[in-house]
């Protein structure tokens, strides 16, 4: 069998290693991509809040117009079908279902997701829904947000609506779109809505969003939509220690706990973590953590969805304050939103979870390059640097089937260029550029890489993963 590299770059045999049925996607946000902020009943949410209040996004940059993509949905779906995606990942805007966060339903906006997922199966893509993915409505940050327990159980009512209505056309569901981004920009580091910076009391919103993701799986499995499945998204990260010092080696714990293990315990252990009791002190309070919460939180999922982005060397330095610890990026280049890219450490994440936590389906619901993309004068967007950092996340993908790991799809953050939240439109990290003045769609030149490598995929299947005499 030859196995020479194709136009892709990516040999045949990596490429075999994806199943056929693999998921070629690319993922959004609603806040980072819908606009139409007050369009058809949608009610304000803490981002609105927090976008505009000066000073907390880079040039006061809003998700109020953003790529347009309440409006532009169907020309944007007709995109991903051109460019051969049979999967889309995309959230639902809690504000356009509950407008206050609780109550009343607003149809305009049930009806407007309804008819998005419509489209999505007319053109055989595959609908992938998070129903969290950041913007909480205003309402419900205002009477505590995720330091309020009640808002995991509004956020179990709202699931429930959507489920009711789209359950049985959306096979894949995500609860939660990365807790410890959700804790760690928008209550330890204050860079986030709502911009709270106590890691201390952080624990408490760690619990009530693990609380929000096992209450709303529990709606889901009352309700039991037919063919339909239920998991999470954790953003999961490498980190290292500098040396074998204690004092590194200590810190690396903290970091990765921080990161990782308090998501991934009480998921699949039904604990937090025991050595994190000095930094988030409330997830070992019975007041917040309650007797049978960790059953609920613990119930298993159907599959996980992982997003990974951060790899890091980690370093003891007492003058930090709380995590006396330093990150620092390894030697190589650095995407333009500071991110070290370094997509192969996806394949340890993802092994970790099936040596360590379950052997169980996964997804890579989000990878992606940020880059300062420009269109040059012959009207192309020549991003070499995103095609070689996807080239080697499908690599690092198919490295982890290998060894064992179902995984079965990737969804590229992201289809459209965004609002990169706290800083505004200043990076893009689509597949297809968005010119915000027209808001025209110019895809990029790794959109085309994307379709060819998705082509070779099907070629290499059809041929049972022998191209020998087919290139
Ligand atoms: O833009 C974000 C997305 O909303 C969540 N995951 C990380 C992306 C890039 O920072």
């Amino acid at each position: 069998m030859i196995s020479a590299p194709h136009s892709s770059g990516i040999e045949q045999r990596t490429l075999a290693q994806l199943p056929s049925d693999f998921r070629w996607g690319a993922a959004t946000a609603a806040y980072q991509v819908e606009g139409a902020a007050r369009d058809e009943g949608r009610g304000p949410t803490n981002w609105d809040t927090f976008s505009h209040t000066p000073g907390k996004t880079l040039n006061g940059d809003t998700g109020d117009v953003a790529a347009d993509h309440y409006h532009r949905v169907n020309s944007d779906i007709a995109l991903m079908d051109d460019f051969g995606m049979n999967a889309y990942r995309f959230s639902i805007a809690w504000s356009r279902i509950m407008p206050s966060g609780s109550g009343a339903i607003n149809s305009a906006g049930m009806d407007h997701y309804s008819r998005e997922v419509d489209s999505l199966l007319e053109r055989g893509i595959e609908p992938m829904v998070t129903l969290f993915h950041w913007d909480l409505p205003q309402p419900l940050e205002d009477a505590g947000g995720w330091f309020n327990r009640d808002t995991a159980y509004r956020f179990a009512d709202y699931a429930e609506v959507v489920l009711e209505r789209l359950g049985d056309r959306v096979p894949r569901w995500l609860t939660l779109n990365e807790p410890w981004t959700v804790i760690s920009q928008g209550y330890s580091r204050g860079l986030h809505a709502p911009g709270y910076r106590d890691y201390h009391k952080a624990g408490t919103a760690i619990h009530h969003l693990m609380l929000a993701h096992g209450e709303g799986l529990a709606r889901f499995r009352q309700l039991s939509p037919t063919g339909a499945e239920m998991g999470i998204t954790l953003c999961m990260a490498v980190p290292r220690p500098w040396s074998q010092a204690p004092a590194d080696l200590e810190a690396n714990r903290l970091l990765d706990g921080e990161q990782n293990r308090v998501y991934l315990d009480p998921l699949f252990h039904g604990t937090y973590p025991a050595d994190l009791g000095e930094l988030f002190p409330t997830l070992f309070d019975d007041n917040i953590v309650r007797d049978g919460d960790l059953a609920v939180i613990s119930k298993p999922v159907d599959f996980l969805g992982v997003n990974y982005y951060l790899n890091h060397v980690v370093k003891a330095d007492p003058t930090v304050p709380v995590l006396g610890a330093r990150l620092i990026d390894p030697p190589g280049p650095t995407m333009s939103a500071g991110i070290a890219a370094v997509p192969e450490g996806i394949t340890s994440c993802l092994r970790r979870v099936h040596q360590e936590y379950q052997e169980l389906p996964m997804y890579v619901t989000e990878m992606g390059a940020s880059l300062h993309d420009y269109v040059d004068p012959t009207g192309r967007v020549r991003d070499s640097g995103r095609i070689d950092y996807l080239r080697r996340t499908i690599e690092s993908i198919a490295e982890a089937r290998q060894a064992g790991v179902d995984v079965r799809g990737l969804y590229v953050w992201s289809l459209l260029d965004n609002l990169e939240w706290d800083l505004g439109y200043s990076v893009r990290f689509g597949l297809f550029f968005v010119d915000y003045g027209t808001q025209k769609r110019i895809p990029k030149d790794s959109a085309h890489w994307y379709r060819d490598t998705i082509n070779e995929h099907s070629a290499v299947n059809a041929n049972g993963g022998d191209l020998g005499s087919a290139w």
